[in-house]
């Protein structure tokens, strides 16, 4: 029963990462409507919330005991909820999105009984939607070629090519930028590309060894988590914490722990 549901969760997830890439590519508006969140920098435009709509509305046309937590506020449980939650972030990079740069995607994450079980990550502008159901492995689709994606394996922190974001506020980045000053001379290098879910895709792709950043919330990486895990990768919080605390860790199986214990050391210096 549950394979055939999640299997069914999972072409759904699909179908309507597809029908919202339509949306947000063929209806960008040149001039956004946008508003502040937590900073002034911290933006949600009218596309997001748009988006966000169109995600739900086709879930409750299928699905309609079904629950939601999105990022831009749908929250509201149904009377007769069913096992089931949609965890969505409709435009992750979404200051990206609105300066037209491609590395943006819709975040797809879909919970059974609480534990993630389908994930699709999908990038229009890149031509790629990434996915993965529990225990089914997870792939990419390229220009509608599949892949399966494996994380690298190996790797040293001083060889490893890092990945990690940064908040909106201030504070946060003041902090952020000192342990990447000390990150970037240890690491071959440090790429900031401005989207988690995408970041964490890039980890099972192998096109990153790691992915670190503190402040991300659950629709940045319901979908994308599942996504490493099923391409043989880890994912957690610091020092052998779960997802979900204030950190958030990627990397593959060989390097997970050595990032761990140098960003434990980091945060507690600067954090
Ligand atoms: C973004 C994250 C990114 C982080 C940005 C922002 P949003 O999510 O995906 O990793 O560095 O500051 O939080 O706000 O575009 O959905």
């Amino acid at each position: 029963m549950t394979e055939s549901l999640n299997q069914s969760l999972l072409a759904l997830a699909l179908d309507i990462a597809k029908s919202t890439s339509e949306i947000l590519v063929n209806q960008r508006p040149e001039n956004m409507a946008y508003e502040s969140k937590s900073t002034p920098v911290d933006l949600v435009t009218e596309m997001d919330k748009a988006a966000e709509r169109h995600i739900v509305q086709r879930v409750k046309d299928v699905r309609p005991n079904d629950s939601f937590l999105g990022e831009e506020g749908t929250a509201l449980p149904p009377e007769n909820p069913s096992n089931v939650k949609w965890i969505i972030d409709p435009i992750d990079g979404t200051v990206n999105y609105f300066y037209n740069h491609p590395y943006w995607a819709i975040s797809i994450g879909v919970e059974v009984d609480g534990e993630i079980q389908v994930g699709v990550v999908a990038a229009p502008l890149l031509h790629e939607t990434f996915y993965a159901i529990k225990g089914g492995g997870a792939f990419v689709l390229h220009d509608g070629v599949k892949k399966k994606l494996q994380t690298n394996s190996g790797a040293s922190i001083e060889k490893a090519l890092l990945s990690t974001g940064f908040g909106y506020d201030a504070e946060r980045r003041k902090k952020q930028g000192a342990l990447l000053a000390e990150m970037v001379v240890i690491a071959r290098d440090v790429r900031r590309a401005g989207a988690a879910a995408l970041d964490f895709c890039y980890v099972a792709a192998g096109r990153l060894d790691a992915y670190y950043e503190f402040g991300l919330y659950p629709w940045d990486f319901a979908a994308g988590s599942l996504i490493v895990t099923e391409a043989g990768g880890r994912v957690g919080g610091l020092a052998g914490d779960k997802l979900g605390g204030d950190w958030s860790l990627a990397a593959n199986a060989d390097l997970f722990d050595e990032v761990d214990q140098l960003v434990t050391k980091l945060s507690k210096k600067y954090f």
